[in-house]
């Protein structure tokens, strides 16, 4: 059997959504729609244009409910939804209070952290939810936020729009994992920790399991995208759940890179890592499909190469990345985990300021500035592989490299280099992969775990592979 789903997939700088078709032997991906991520300044701080974004996701919808008629089955299965994780609405009756913020939007800045841990202090946090400390997680971003003691319910992006396509007001498990407010044992919303915290526990819904029926779009939604009675299906939610279900893993001694404007670098393990060493490593443990653990650290992604196109007012990255190419000479490398990197603003500026801090000739030219954040990226990926793998125990003898930074074949050979470890890139559209598998398994179109599943990816994408250079690299890093 073959099956036609939609997936609805949220990137923090564009998002698609995806006619999926899945079955045994079967796996095809088809662009309904794709559109800009573009977020909104205004005098109060950074949000997400999220109207915007549904907006086009029905659009989507439509597009993919006339899409399916073409299919073998003729009709779309369900739709499921992801985006990037930690950002929420505040309800109140049903009525959204405030624009959602963006995570970077620096307004914020430490009052939230600091306000958590003067009651639960960093290392008791950690072993009650298993998270790296990030300054936006939402347990940093409520306790600095007013509006969460006027609201009745609170909604993750993904679960906000499925609650504008259905009604349903549920929390999917993989995201809620991110807030900060999840017991990292029991995958329940920690209660104790809330209380603590003063925060209202009444705004916390339920919580649903990848595969799970949310609800059927309602009537108004339907007629917009021409599909009565369309379920929406709980899927890995926060975008990286779902890249990872769609990792090609062809051994157990992998690790991978979700690479987007982040680069999440780490494995999939049974059991959090919950040790002394992983928090100060600034490893998180956050929940994948299947009751897996991601236990991996946010790196700096293609944000960085993007903001400085966009500060040198540029679009023409396959050429920047073949100039870089032929750049002569060492460039510099500097540390893309320094958190000045992570708000919007003048990139290149940024660089060159951190090199002359650090005592390091900046780079000039565009060419030579990209050639120099490729390295400095690739050597930040091949430094939390080493940490992935001695803070777990587990061997990392391949990387897998997905999403839409594994086209950026200077960036793998890169990291190949760098790491010492062969690299296999694709699928870039992991995310939606995953997305859609999940559907497609909850149909009953795909049977078995996530190794059957990774199989079928296997089996119908082409992967391409990156041999380090140096086999000495990874001692000498
Ligand atoms: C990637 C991602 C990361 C999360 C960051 C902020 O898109 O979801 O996993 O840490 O965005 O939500």
């Amino acid at each position: 059997m073959t099956v036609a789903v939609a997936a609805v997939d949220l990137g923090a700088s564009s998002g698609r959504v995806m006619l999926g078709e899945v079955g045994p032997d079967h796996l095809r991906l088809e662009a309904a729609a794709r559109f800009a991520n573009e977020p909104v300044r205004t005098p109060d701080g950074l949000h997400w244009n999220l109207l915007e974004l549904y907006r086009q996701a029905v659009l989507g919808l439509g597009t993919a409910v006339r899409l399916a008629a073409g299919t073998r089955t003729g009709r779309l299965a369900s739709v499921g939804i992801d985006s990037w994780a930690v950002d929420y609405g505040l309800l109140r009756d049903g009525r959204l209070r405030g624009i959602p913020f963006h995570y970077r939007d620096e307004r914020r800045g430490e009052a939230g952290p600091a306000a958590v841990h003067a009651v639960v202090p960093p290392e008791e946090l950690f072993a009650r939810n298993g998270l790296q400390h990030l300054p936006f997680n939402t347990v940093f971003q409520l306790a600095a936020d007013p509006r969460a003691h006027e609201a009745d319910r609170l909604l993750l992006v993904p679960d906000l729009l499925g609650h504008w396509l259905t009604g349903a007001e549920v929390t999917e498990r993989t995201n809620a994992s991110t807030t900060g407010l999840l017991d990292v044992r029991t995958g329940e919303w920690d209660d104790e920790l809330v209380a603590r915290l003063g925060l209202p526990r009444g705004v916390l819904s339920d919580l649903v399991d990848p595969g799970d029926t949310i609800g059927a779009l309602s009537p108004d939604v339907a007629s917009a995208v021409g599909a009565d009675g369309l379920p929406l299906v709980a899927v890995g939610s926060h975008d990286t759940a779902s890249a990872v279900v769609g990792v090609p893993f062809e051994r157990a001694d992998a690790a991978y890179i979700s690479l987007g404007t982040w680069g999440l670098v780490g494995l999939e393990l049974d059991a959090p890592v919950l040790t002394e060493d992983a928090r100060r490593a600034n490893f998180t443990n956050e929940r994948g499909v299947d009751g897996t653990i991601r236990f991996l650290t946010n790196v700096m992604g293609t944000w960085v190469l993007s903001e400085a196109m966009r500060a040198w007012g540029r679009t023409d990255l396959p050429e920047l990345l073949a100039a870089a190419v032929d750049v002569r000479g060492d460039v510099p490398v500097f540390d893309v985990r320094d958190p000045r990197f992570v708000p919007p603003g003048d990139m290149p500026a940024r660089i060159a300021a951190w090199c002359e801090e650090h005592e390091v000739r900046p780079p000039g030219d565009p060419a030579t500035t990209v050639g120099s954040i490729v390295q400095s990226l690739a050597a930040a990926y091949a430094r939390a592989l080493d940490r992935a793998a001695d803070l777990s125990g587990q061997r990392v003898e391949v990387v897998h490299v997905v999403g839409g930074g594994s086209q950026n074949a200077l960036l793998c050979q890169a990291i190949a280099d760098h790491s010492g470890r062969p690299v296999v890139a694709g699928p870039v559209e992991a995310t939606a992969l995953g997305n859609v598998l999940v559907q497609g398994r909850a149909a009953g179109a795909v049977p078995g775990g996530l190794g059957e599943l990774r199989a079928l990816v296997r089996r119908t994408h082409d992967l391409r592979r990156f041999t380090p250079a140096r086999a000495a690299a990874r001692m000498a890093t």
